[in-house]
């Protein structure tokens, strides 16, 4: 994309009304703007990060088996009545009413809707098992929207669900997802810990919360560091082994990892104490086990092996997308502004062309953009390199790709590593080598 012609409005001023540092940059560097209180448009450098994170969660998703479909924002309550959540879920469902007074309401889950179009088509044992999932937005009435996308009213979510026959296939799934979750963190540049939780209003006994490390967290978290030493990307587990499975599962949940919730002082003086690691965490992701709540509660039965009814064993996994753009940031800023992972970044590097007109470095600049102008961001503009340099280290850009006439001159492109500081003096090949490095 070239600046010149882009929609990326940037902000000199510090908005008044954010209070954490990826709120305001988020700001700042034009990702989002608020249009209601807990609502927000994602401008097109946003929505990039935002597509990219929701990829990686994608591909994740896929490569445990689960498959991807795609439901409504909107909702009849008559699915909510049916499992009883329509008056138990409270004032933060919005509840909305048709032309033909009908109750209608703005998903703020989906646990209702996937299992009626499951038990509308599943009729026997031997269809099972079923996982699938949708990213979608939601909407939840929180009394206190804030933190910017961090806890808004409206956000995107990946949300699965799986219909297991029996209680073991059920927590085979359950672990698999588990290992799924962990890939996806580590593939999105940050550390998410997984640590035991309530279950809340979902239900169930067996649950999981995923925590990025930020002071600015909404929890406390206490763990052991041995949680950050693993390479998940690189463990072999096979993941149509249950006790392959098993095995995983204990090597991560041995190790002690809890929120204040549902902290245990005793078990947590146990951690050698150079392993401790306590701090304030971000909730991206949250899985759940919770059998029949659902397929029993609104009678949704296949027939079992031996002819009777048998209610599926559910869980369901949410991993906060919208909610991520901000949490990787918390983790990844400094004082300039964002530091994103290269897996995430809107555009791969930004070429700084610092004087546009001077005829050699167009053509550089140009060489350079040619190569995948899809992937990079040309700043074109007829700008102050100063104004340029602070736009490129805000937006966080993992790459900046450097042009004056002095270097153009010799076919030269300054390149500087936004996360380390580092520069490089290379000739173009070189540089796109480096930042198309796989
Ligand atoms: N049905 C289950 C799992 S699919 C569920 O809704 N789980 S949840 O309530 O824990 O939400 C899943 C994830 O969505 C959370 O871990 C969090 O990362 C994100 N999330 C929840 N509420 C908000 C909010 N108000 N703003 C942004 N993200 C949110």
């Amino acid at each position: 994309m070239r600046m010149s012609r882009g929609f990326l409005p940037t902000l000199k001023e510090v908005p008044a009304e954010a209070q954490i540092a990826s709120h305001r940059l988020m700001l700042r560097a034009g990702l989002i703007r608020q249009t209601a209180a807990g609502i927000y448009a994602w401008l097109p450098m946003g929505l990039r990060v935002l597509r990219h994170i929701e990829q990686v969660v994608r591909e994740e998703q896929n490569a445990i088996g689960a498959q991807e479909l795609l439901m409504p924002t909107i909702q009849s309550s008559e699915l909510w009545r049916r499992s009883g959540r329509y008056d138990a879920y409270g004032p933060e469902m919005l509840r909305i009413r048709d032309r033909q007074d009908r109750e209608m309401l703005y998903g703020p889950t989906n646990e209702e809707m996937i299992t009626d179009l499951v038990g509308q088509t599943i009729k026997s044992y031997r269809e099972l098992p079923k996982t699938l999932y949708h990213v979608q937005w939601k909407f939840r009435d929180e009394l206190r929207p804030r933190f910017g996308v961090m806890r808004g009213r409206e956000f995107f979510m990946k949300d699965a669900y799986s219909f297991d026959a029996s209680y073991e296939d059920a927590v085979a799934t359950y672990r698999r997802m588990m290992l799924a979750y962990l890939r996806t963190f580590q593939r999105l540049g940050v550390q998410a810990v997984p640590m035991v939780a309530d279950t809340g209003p979902i239900g169930g006994n067996l649950s999981h919360e995923f925590l990025i490390l930020a002071p600015t967290g909404e929890s406390g978290v206490f763990y052991d560091a041995a949680l950050e030493e693993q390479d998940w990307l690189a463990e072999k587990v096979d993941i149509d082994d249950h006790a392959s499975l098993e095995t995983f599962f204990n090597q991560v949940t041995q190790s002690y990892a809890a929120t204040d919730e549902m902290h245990d002082q005793a078990e947590w003086d146990k951690v050698p104490e150079n392993r401790r690691r306590e701090g304030r965490g971000i909730e991206v992701g949250h899985i759940f086990y919770f059998g029949t709540k659902y397929t029993e509660g609104m009678d949704i039965s296949v027939s079992g092996a031996d002819g009777a009814p048998l209610y599926p064993e559910m869980g369901s996994y949410g991993i906060g997308v919208s909610r991520l753009v901000a949490a990787i940031i918390e983790a990844s800023h400094d004082d300039a502004g964002i530091i994103w992972p290269a897996s995430v970044a809107p555009y791969k590097a930004v070429i700084l062309n610092l004087k546009p007109g001077d005829e050699q470095s167009d053509a550089l600049c140009e060489k350079l953009y040619g190569h995948a102008p899809d992937a990079l961001l040309y700043d074109d503009r007829n700008d102050r390199p100063g104004v340029k340099f602070n736009d490129a280290d805000l937006m966080g850009h993992p790459w900046q790709m450097i042009v004056g006439p002095r270097g153009a001159k010799e076919g030269k492109v300054e390149l500087k590593h936004r996360a380390t500081g580092e520069r490089f003096d290379l000739s173009v090949d070189e540089a796109l080598a480096k930042v198309f490095a796989p």
